[in-house]
């Protein structure tokens, strides 16, 4: 079980701020922004290199619903503004093998990601 799926079995505490049928959003425990928020499907997708077709609908939902969160946090505009990552694998540096969108906020980001 990864620690995302205990998050949504409410196993272990998680600061939620959007929850539906199909994915789960909440705050990331090792922040890299002012903003930083997890979005992550039920379905335990290992990576985003691991969807399938039968997970198209999901992917952009995920999609949707940062933006919805990003509008209630209050930065989804083109003043402000997010950054939304997907780190799949060694070199992306994921740590979570749980499909997961990071949102992150609240300051300049820099570009290009290291
Ligand atoms: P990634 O490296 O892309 O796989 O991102 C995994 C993220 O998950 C990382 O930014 C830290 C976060 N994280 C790990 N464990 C926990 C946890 O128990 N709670 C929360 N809220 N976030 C976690």
């Amino acid at each position: 079980m990864t620690i995302f799926e205990k998050i949504i079995a409410r196993e272990i505490p998680g600061d939620i701020l959007h929850e539906d049928n199909d994915c789960i959003a909440f705050r990331d425990i090792d922040p890299q922004a002012p903003i930083h928020v997890l979005i992550v499907p039920k379905k335990v997708i290992p990576r985003v290199g691991e969807a399938e077709i039968s997970d198209q609908q999901t992917l952009g939902h995920l999609l949707l619903v940062a933006g919805k969160v990003a509008s209630e946090l209050g930065v989804n505009s083109s003043d402000e503004g997010f950054r939304i990552v997907i780190n799949n694998g060694k070199n992306g540096c994921e740590s979570v093998p749980h499909l997961h969108i990071h949102l992150l906020a609240g300051k300049q980001l820099k570009w290009p990601p290291g």
